[in-house]
């Protein structure tokens, strides 16, 4: 099947098999209805598949892929298809089974003595976030797409978000695993240990493998204390190394209980403003960047915001600073922020890339960076924001407001040539937290050494002989 007509060649006894291991309801076999699974959430890439299937056990999940190895058919499996890079998408003239998740959705077991939730990988983030909240937990992932996004997308991304300053990105919140591996059979490594030495542990290598080694089905989460008080502020700051400088100082002076500290600069807040519902500026007066820092502490009357915000007035860091002085106000400032990806999708075809370089270089990096693409296109916009706590900027470059998207999109490996370049120069990764997928494959094998390669390949032949697991992605 594809957005535009059927195009299946597995033969219908194959079909009728995969089809009546998940029934009457798990299965989409018509054009119409699968469009929304063979496109990603940019709109960059189209894929075609034989059929979408909607498993909702883990016996279902096995018996499909053992299916799948017996014929030798490709399985792509997707999430809340939330991906940058269009990992959930199949190829252009695939027959790939599209498995889709989200029908593994219970909760399987909230022990909070133990502080961990298991939960099922197509559970949406937001889902497992409130359920730990009523039993007064914190799950801290968290990212724009948490509404729409799975655990088990989570998971196979490593996705990383606004709070993995305090909390580490998805691979630091995971204590075991289960995954149906491209043989079909149930590797159970659902274990809810935080100290186990034996042998080397599996798991890792399904994080962030982006559906290449196996079907992630559950997954035990850590959870933590859920925090008294949240202490936000949206800063207008003085300049990059002011930035530096201020996380530094929010990380000492808040006894390293800083949540969050984004970086937004002003176009891609013009571009929310612009088109976002109900935005409003946050400040009276613009500025060219500014900080949203969150502290979260379990005292209620902790004041190492206010005490950090007055010193970098002093100090010349920081013209202006507004603090939420209630739960909607913390919700409206996090709104700006989360809106930044749709504002500038909605403004048009950009060029993104998802680099980290260590913390202190960032300044140096994009007082480099900016100049050696705006140098190649005079017009090119930058709009750059993101994780800065982490070292982790979206740095991203929409296209002249009179170029058409095609033609800017001719330029695409020009410009990420020049900035990963740089990227490399730094030291820094030319993936953060958005993972390789099919857009940055080649960038990936271009700035990755062989060795890592050669290994990451031996790893891939060794658990799917057979390469049906996700093809053309990543490796
Ligand atoms: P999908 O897009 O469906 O899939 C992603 C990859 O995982 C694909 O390769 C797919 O094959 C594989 N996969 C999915 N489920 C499974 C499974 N059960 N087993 C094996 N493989 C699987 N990402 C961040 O890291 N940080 C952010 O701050 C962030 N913000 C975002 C904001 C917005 C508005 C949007 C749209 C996206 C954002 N993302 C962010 C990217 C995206 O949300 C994450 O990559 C997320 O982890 C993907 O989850 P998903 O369920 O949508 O996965
Ligand atoms: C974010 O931090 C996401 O908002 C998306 O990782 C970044 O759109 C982007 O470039
Ligand atoms: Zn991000």
């Amino acid at each position: 099947m594809s957005p535009d007509g059927t195009v299946s060649s597995l033969p219908d006894t194959t079909l009728d098999q995969l089809k009546s291991i998940v029934g009457e309801n798990g299965f989409i076999d018509n054009a119409t209805d699968a469009t929304a699974y063979l496109t990603d959430w940019r709109g960059q890439y189209r894929g075609t598949c034989a059929l979408v299937l909607r498993p909702n056990t883990t016996e279902q999940v096995s018996n499909i892929v053992k299916i799948c190895a017996e014929h030798k058919i490709t399985v792509v499996p997707q999430g809340g298809n939330t991906g940058m890079n269009g990992g959930a998408t199949p190829a252009v003239d695939s027959n790939a089974v599209l498995l889709c998740l989200g029908r593994m959705n219970k909760i399987r077991k909230l022990d909070t003595l133990n502080y961990t939730a298991t939960v099922e990988a197509g559970c949406i983030l937001q889902t497992i976030q409130d359920i730990a909240d009523e039993e007064g937990r914190l799950f801290p992932l968290s990212l724009g797409a948490e509404g729409s996004c799975q655990i088990g997308g989570n998971l196979a991304t490593n996705a990383g978000g606004v709070s993995v300053l305090r909390y580490g990105n998805m691979r630091d919140l995971v204590l075991g695993l289960e995954v149906v591996l491209p043989s079909g059979e149930i590797w159970n490594g659902l274990r809810s240990l935080r100290k186990d030495n034996t042998g080397y542990d599996l798991k890792h290598l399904f994080i962030g493998s982006e559906g290449t080694l196996g079907i992630i089905t559950a997954a035990t989460l850590k959870l933590f204390p859920k925090p008294k008080s949240y202490q936000t502020c949206f800063a207008a700051i003085n300049g990059l190394d002011e930035v530096v400088e201020l996380l530094a100082r929010a990380r000492q002076v808040s006894g390293d209980r800083v949540s969050s500290f984004e970086m937004i600069t002003r176009p891609p807040l013009d571009f929310a403003l612009k088109h976002g519902p109900n935005l409003t500026e946050p400040l009276s007066e613009p500025s060219d960047i500014y900080g949203l820092i969150e502290i979260a502490s379990s005292d209620p009357t902790d004041e190492s915001l206010e005490q950090f915000l007055e010193r970098g007035f002093e100090d010349g860091l920081i013209t202006d600073a507004i603090i939420a002085q209630s739960e909607g106000q913390r919700s409206a400032l996090w709104k700006l922020r989360e809106y930044l990806p749709e504002g500038e999708k909605e403004e048009g075809a950009s060029i993104k890339h998802d680099i980290s370089v260590p913390v202190s270089s960032i300044p140096a990096f994009v007082r480099k960076a900016i100049p050696a693409v705006t140098d190649y296109m005079a017009k090119i916009r930058p709009v750059y924001f993101g994780h800065v706590g982490d070292g982790n900027l979206h740095f991203n470059f929409a296209k002249p407001t009179d170029m058409a998207d095609d033609e800017f999109f001719t330029h695409k490996d020009a410009i990420n040539h020049i900035v990963l370049d740089l990227v490399a120069e730094f030291e820094g990764s030319i993936s953060a937290e958005h993972g390789i997928g099919q857009l940055k494959r080649d960038s990936f094998l271009h700035y990755t050494p062989n060795l890592d390669i050669n290994l990451m390949r031996q790893l891939k032949a060794a658990l799917d002989p057979h390469g049906i697991m996700n093809p053309g992605k990543l490796l």
